[in-house]
């Protein structure tokens, strides 16, 4: 066994000799990005994009300030405040092996509970060129019922009342715009990196939202000097198990609190649209394109529902892991008949995309055992997640009277999966900000499944559709009476007829 070494700057020579370190000195890279939400996710994708891109010499202006909003995030905040930002990326191949190396392209961080104004400080600083965010579909604030911004959110709130201690994006955003513009800087990128339709849009149009009724004099500046490019992410990014953590020491010897484990495969397409410069994220693979709209679509209705279809019906069946709920035939054949029957003919403007390859390379992804991607990480948060992976595409079908067969049994399964247990009897691990509502009426819907689609910030007027509730109606019915896996089997051979 190697001896231990502890995951900080000062040993990274001695880290350098077992695995891949940074190799460019990180004192000499400036802060151009101010990254809020420094999850798994961030961590894999756009700092490992931007570390790859620190190794060109040139290159010395990009480093990012990892910001933790959160008091939930105190965490992460201490972990890499401890190791100087540093931080292991462990790649599990599909062959099994790990690939391992020390990420140093954090080179700042903050906790905003902590300090505020020292995060607002940071956003209007000069060097800081791009704002990035992964901060969860459900952090904008969107609400699907009204189409607009949610003003009766307490912590919105709170930031009106608290423009100096803000504890939303929105309220930090506005503050730290307001001191641009007093100084006179020029414009700066606001960059979603969240798994929303449009999320450069929706970035803006719920920031503008915000600023109309705390800043009203600002508007017209954001509209001229900030700009909000879309752009689709993608790296699945399991959350970090104890056993990758031990297995990092035991393999390695390197005692590091929070590595991230994530798959080989990564995407990242962004709209060129940087008002005040970008770095050269082409050269190490991201690709920028005019209209990032049709590459959302793709990733968006076929990887991130793909995933819930296989989280919400392999919860129910007593699955804890992606891989294990898409090894199952015929759940995988519901999954091939789902991306094939009702989202294929909504997507559209994807030249130079082969989508028979991306579907099966999506299967493989999901298959990959070593990731052991956790159904409780792609189950929680459905409320946020459907109206987004799922719903569009229903919609969509309905408008051209395609078939919704398949998205309705999702939704039928998601309204018994609430009930909170699974088909053994097992209670479910659910994390949902809705949690509460989600329960009250899935026991409602036991006596009246329609009583799930009244939750108008989900579904919105989903529950005026005849011919979805009647497919709902019958697929809840089916799976009550017969147990998922049985309803599955008969609406594949349904097709296969
Ligand atoms: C997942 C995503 O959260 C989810 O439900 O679908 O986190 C997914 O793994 C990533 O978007 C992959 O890029």
């Amino acid at each position: 066994m190697k001896n231990i070494i502890n995951l900080n700057q000062n040993n990274l020579a001695k880290i350098a000799n077992r695995i891949a370190c940074p190799k460019y000195n990180r004192s000499d890279i400036k802060t151009g990005i101010v990254h809020v939400g420094i999850g798994g996710f961030h961590r894999a994708h756009e700092a490992f994009y931007t570390d790859q891109l620190l190794h060109d010499e040139s290159v010395k202006d990009w480093g990012i300030c990892g910001v933790a909003l959160l008091d939930f995030d105190t965490k992460i905040y201490n972990t890499l405040k401890e190791q100087d930002g540093l931080y292991t990326l462990i790649v599990k191949e599909l062959d099994g092996s790990f690939t391992k190396r020390v990420i140093g392209s954090i080179v700042d961080y903050l906790f905003a509970p902590e300090n505020p104004s020292k995060v607002i400080e940071k956003m209007a600083s000069p060097d800081v060129k791009i704002i990035t965010l992964t901060i969860t579909e459900g952090g904008y604030n969107y609400n699907e019922a009204t189409k607009a911004f949610d003003f009766d959110n307490p912590l919105i709130q709170h930031d009106l009342e608290h423009p100096q201690a803000p504890k939303t994006i929105f309220g930090y955003l506005t503050e730290a715009l307001k001191l641009r513009q007093e100084r006179g800087l020029k414009g700066i990128t606001i960059q979603s990196c969240d798994n929303i339709q449009g999320n450069g849009h929706m970035a803006k149009n719920m920031l503008l939202s915000y600023v109309k009724k705390a800043a009203p004099e600002l508007v017209s500046w954001i509209e001229n000097n900030v700009s909000f490019p879309n752009s689709m992410v993608d790296r699945i990014t399991p959350a970090t198990s104890p056993t990758d953590i031990s297995n990092l020491v035991e393999t390695s010897g390197i005692e590091d609190a929070w590595p991230v484990v994530c798959e080989p495969f990564k995407q990242w397409v962004i709209e060129d649209d940087f008002i005040a410069g970008r770095p050269a994220w082409e050269k190490v693979g991201a690709q920028f394109v005019e209209d990032v709209v049709p590459f959302e679509k793709m990733k968006l209705s076929l990887l991130n529902a793909g995933h819930s279809v296989l989280g919400i019906l392999g919860d129910l069946m007593g699955y804890a892991t992606i891989d294990e709920s898409v090894h199952n035939n015929e759940i995988k054949k519901f999954l091939t008949n789902y991306m094939n029957i009702e989202v294929t003919p909504t997507l559209a403007g994807l030249e130079g995309v082969n989508l028979d390859e991306y579907k099966q390379s999506l299967l493989q992804r999901f298959g990959n055992i070593y990731i052991k991607d956790q159904i409780d990480r792609i189950c929680s948060e459905s409320s946020a997640k459907f109206p987004i992976f799922i719903l569009p595409t229903v919609h969509k079908q309905l408008e051209k009277n395609g078939s919704v067969e398949f998205a309705s049994f999702v939704v039928a399964a998601w309204a018994i999966y609430s009930l909170g247990k699974n088909e053994n009897g097992k209670p479910l691990l659910i994390k949902d900000a809705m949690k509460a509502i989600l329960n009250e009426k899935a026991i409602l819907a036991k006596e009246n499944p329609e009583a799930f689609l009244e939750i108008a910030s989900i579904f919105g007027k989903l529950k005026d559709s005849k011919i979805f509730v009647n497919a709902y109606t019958k697929a809840y019915t089916n799976i009550v009476k017969y147990g998922v896996e049985k309803c599955v089997i008969a609406i594949n051979n349904k097709v296969d007829k």
